[in-house]
């Protein structure tokens, strides 16, 4: 047979796709008896082009069959979901509409602990397939369970996340997301598996091995805490390993700035794109970043519908930060109606003309229980990122240190320089001021006192109450 263009459906359900346009076809150029993908890390490239880039108000009509479904499901399951509905006069997924959604029950994360361990599940025991969750603040953990169907579409959406990022059935993935509970290891295995790329499952912590493996298995793709890809790629350069395989990170479960993007871009020589999610929702791959989404993040809204909301829960304009609400549609082991993230952030519709038609989110903001008030300023750690990462003089670690030994509580900023720098602990201090409005104690301390995350996720800020610092220097 000559050779000529194809298009490829594997029977995985994931097609190679060059973006072809606005909800269009795509291509992949291919070779019968020696099938070569051209593909590259700044194509728009999708698992699911029916789907990924439907029109918004076909979209829409599936979103609220799904919704519908999902009341119906809600209401046979009984329990909390089912008993708010009925107080809000629902008998019937037939009651309620996509545009009246702001109308239905919420649920928050204190519900899940109200019901613990087994959540708001609403299917039998026999059907749930696995437990995730996550170790949660307090000691008060959120476990969820999933059903066979929750973990097709988690591989589905996660699968769509890698695509995104410029991953490919030919990439290696080095997965350095914990396994286990959290969602992040596994989450990433089930949607790279999806997309028939190769993981190597090497969770989080065990550096020197993670460099070795990257240096002997030439991954393109690093899944991994932001914060976890500063320090791999801190310990490749102490190793004189150069990760030059690497071409993309997809980095997620912990705030983190532009700034910071930066830093990791120019350390290990990738993108870096962001991906969200929550173990209630599902996991990693709710939403995620990719070159043509405009610094924001795709929502995988056909599951997952989102909302906006401000504190007394009304819905906010595109644009104006609100916390998120996610609703999911298609889940069946522990399905939520309206769930409170506590997550800030906004929302966009996609990029226009893009061949990405879901609605987008901006990277968080924050969280609402993570804001510092300080002397009446409310600020969110994203911030003081934004400000001490923005100065190139400055390292990738820094600490928080809410100070609250005495009535007046005191912001105080740890950095490390990576030059000599003069001044700098002053002029951060200024900028500082500047961008909150409140004054701030910086101390720009020796490379190495800031301590590094090996596993889990990231710890920016500390509070200190009484007792010696948290970190010598202050
Ligand atoms: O962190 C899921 C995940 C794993 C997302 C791997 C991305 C990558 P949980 O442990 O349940 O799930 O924590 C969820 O983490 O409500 C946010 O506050 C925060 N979070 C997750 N992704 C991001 C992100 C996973 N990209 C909580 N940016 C969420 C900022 C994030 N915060």
């Amino acid at each position: 047979m000559l050779p000529g263009v194809l298009r490829i459906r594997y029977t995985t359900g994931w097609v190679g796709v060059k973006s072809g346009g606005r909800g269009l076809p795509s291509l992949v150029i291919g070779v019968l008896d020696q099938v070569t993908v051209t593909t590259h890390c700044d194509e728009a490239l999708m698992v699911s082009p029916e789907v990924e880039g439907m029109a918004p108000e076909r979209r829409r009509g599936v979103q609220e069959g799904r919704l519908r479904g999902l009341v119906d499901r809600l209401l046979a399951a009984g329990g909390l979901q089912a008993a708010r509905l009925r107080d809000c006069g629902v008998r019937s997924g037939l009651d309620v509409s996509l545009e009246d959604i702001h109308r239905l029950p919420m649920v928050r994360k204190f519900d899940l602990w109200e019901h613990y361990p087994h959540g708001l599940r609403a299917v039998d025991a026999e059907e749930v397939v696995c437990v995730h969750g996550s170790s949660g603040t307090g000691g008060r953990p959120t476990l969820v369970p999933y059903t066979a169907r929750d973990l097709e579409i988690w591989a589905e959406v996660m699968a769509r996340a890698l695509a995104a990022a410029g991953a490919t059935a030919r990439s290696v993935v080095h997965n350095a997301y914990g396994y286990g509970l959290f969602t992040g290891g596994l989450g990433v295995h089930h949607g790279a598996i999806r997309l028939g790329a190769t993981v190597v499952p090497l969770s989080g912590g065990m550096t020197e091995r993670q460099v070795a493996l990257i240096r002997d298995l030439r991954p393109d793709v690093l899944t991994c805490t932001p914060s976890y890809a500063v320090h791999l790629g801190e310990a490749c350069a102490a190793a004189g390993v150069e990760p030059t395989s690497l071409k993309v990170g997809v980095h997620g479960a912990e705030p983190w700035t532009a700034e910071l993007k930066g830093q990791i871009e120019r350390l290990l020589g990738i993108r870096a794109y962001d991906i969200y999610g929550l173990s209630e929702i599902i996991g990693p791959g709710v939403a995620c970043e990719s070159a043509d989404s405009g610094g924001m993040l795709t929502i995988a809204e056909d599951h997952f519908y989102p909302e906006c909301v401000d504190a007394d829960g009304n819905p906010v304009p595109d644009g104006t930060p609100g916390e998120l609400v996610f609703t999911t549609l298609t889940k069946t082991g522990m399905p939520l109606l309206r769930y409170r993230t506590g997550d800030v952030a906004t929302l966009a519709d996609a990029v226009p003309g893009s061949p990405r038609t879901m609605r987008r989110m901006s990277k968080v903001l924050g969280r609402t229980d993570d804001m510092l008030i300080v002397r009446g300023v409310n600020v969110y750690p994203t911030e003081i990122e934004a400000v001490v990462l923005g100065d190139d003089r400055v390292g990738p670690h820094y600490l928080i240190i809410e100070d609250r030994r005495a009535a007046r509580t005191e912001l105080r900023v740890a950095v490390e320089a990576v030059v000599e720098a003069a001044g700098l602990g002053d002029d951060l201090a200024h900028a500082l001021h500047e961008r909150l409005g409140v004054g701030c104690d910086v101390r720009v301390l020796p490379p190495g006192s800031v301590p590094r995350t090996e596993a889990g996720k990231a710890r920016r800020v500390v509070r200190w109450t009484e007792g010696p610092a948290p970190l010598p220097g202050f």
